[in-house]
């Protein structure tokens, strides 16, 4: 009888690496490929170019490969218990690094039945760094990134999004990660978050919604240029839906994924302030009027329309901010955002449970600035899809300024200052030159 072999891939790109895996797991048995599938792959690495069925078709037609199973984990136990291969075949570029624990596993659960791992030689010039850094090159076409939001929601439907107000914050939001040891995936942000208060404070004028759109829009391209995640901006009321309905076709043309806008009317402040602000909340007839005309508006199928609640901000009450979510899922909006600034989350919990039930439930989106002591897990875990980081890198950027203006003015020189700073080596070599 012929021998199993398990041999588990992305297939998203395909290398001669790859190829030279699977040739020497052919000649060992009848190869099974364990196929990572879309969640996976967007979780270790990016939202993947090919569709799980794309991939199936490609990597069932190549030479050797017997049958193509999903793999739904980065483990790739759960697999091996059930096909119990005779073999595993496997590049030895995982021996140490950040796959090393997912070794571990496999030559651990070999052992139950006397399998075993085979082990042949990085081929020389691939690696996941290597296309990481050649797919990072081709950058994203506008329709792509536009689309990425949705997909990433569909794929992995929790999303981490990080604040970013110019071309180096979206760089720190595009590559900041962290290596998870216990799932062998990286963390890191899914999305950038063009936030108002921070684009506003960014060029000294406060959160009113007095930046005007040129000068949002020149922001976003900062970003747009230097980046490939998905962007969401922050468009704060919208304005009057006159203009509003330009704004949304002004963003998606450029290839931003969504506008999140609050129901709120005449001056706008920021949310934060709570009810110490006069602030009115709008109606909402008029409000969904404003959502439906957006979507009326917009050409592409993929871009966002996200609604934001302000009802717990302004003191309204829970079935005031449920009562709304049902009325503006219904006039088109793709999400909901709920806001709170009760620092322990339990309002948040509380729409959250109660929104579960909703029948035409749309994702729902958070900003835990005020409960920013509650994990990002029991956020997911309560049924919360995007969570935004609003406003971090703008707050530690600016600390990080004052203190160093105010020492060098205290010291009378830059020295005392440098613990604060990176050295003139790294910022020249930040920015790397792309040829
Ligand atoms: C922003 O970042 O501008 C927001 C979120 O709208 S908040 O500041 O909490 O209102
Ligand atoms: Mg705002």
């Amino acid at each position: 009888m012929s021998k199993r072999v398990y041999v588990a891939m992305s297939g998203d790109v395909i290398h001669h690496g790859q190829i030279n895996v699977i040739k020497k797991a052919a000649q060992l048995g009848e190869v099974t490929i364990g196929l990572h599938t879309d969640a996976v792959i967007a979780s270790y690495w990016r939202v993947p170019i090919l569709s799980y069925q794309e991939r199936f078709e490609i990597v069932s037609n190549i030479k050797g490969v017997l049958e193509v199973i999903p793999q739904e984990e980065l483990d790739q136990v759960p697999n091996l218990r059930k096909l119990r291969p005779d073999y595993v075949v496997h590049s030895n570029d995982w021996v140490s690094g950040p796959f090393k624990n997912l070794r571990e596993k496999v030559v651990e659960a070999l052992k139950e039945w006397g399998g075993q791992l085979v082990e042949i030689d990085r081929t020389k010039g691939v690696s996941l760094d290597r296309l990481t850094e050649l797919s990072d090159n081709l950058k994203v076409t506008t329709d792509v990134r536009r689309a990425s939001l949705r997909k990433l929601l569909q794929i992995k439907g929790k999303i981490r999004v990080m604040e970013a107000h110019n071309g180096l914050t979206g760089i720190i939001v595009e590559k900041t990660k962290q290596f998870d040891e216990e799932t062998g995936y990286y963390r890191q942000f899914d999305a950038m978050w063009l936030s108002s208060l921070c684009d506003s404070t960014t060029k000294g004028k406060p959160d009113i919604e007095v930046v005007d759109n040129t000068s949002r829009m020149n922001t976003l391209n900062e970003m747009l240029e230097v980046t490939t995640k998905p962007i969401i901006v922050d468009g704060d009321t919208g304005g009057i839906t006159e203009h509003f309905v330009y704004t949304v076709r002004s963003l998606e043309r450029i290839g931003v994924s969504a506008i999140i806008i609050e129901d709120k009317i005449g001056l706008k402040k920021n949310s934060l302030f709570g009810t110490e602000a006069m602030q009115q909340q709008d109606e909402i007839e008029h409000f969904c009027e404003k959502i439906a005309a957006g979507k009326k508006a917009q050409v592409s199928n993929d871009f966002m329309i996200i609604a934001r609640i302000e009802s717990l901000i302004l003191s309204q009450g829970m079935e005031d901010a449920l009562n709304r979510a049902r009325h503006y899922i219904e006039a088109g909006a793709d999400g909901i955002m709920i806001h709170s600034i009760d620092k322990t989350g339990q309002e948040i919990f509380e729409f959250a449970k109660r929104y579960q039930d909703f029948p035409n439930r749309v994702p729902l989106v958070i900003v835990p600035t005020a409960y920013d002591a509650v994990y990002e897990t029991a956020l997911f875990d309560a049924g919360v899809n995007v969570i935004i980081y609003a406003n971090q890198l703008l707050r530690a950027g600016y600390k990080a300024m004052q203190d160093t203006a105010m020492e060098i003015l205290k010291c009378g020189r830059g020295y005392e200052a440098d613990h604060n700073c990176i050295s003139i080596k790294e910022v020249i070599n930040l920015i790397e030159v792309e040829n």
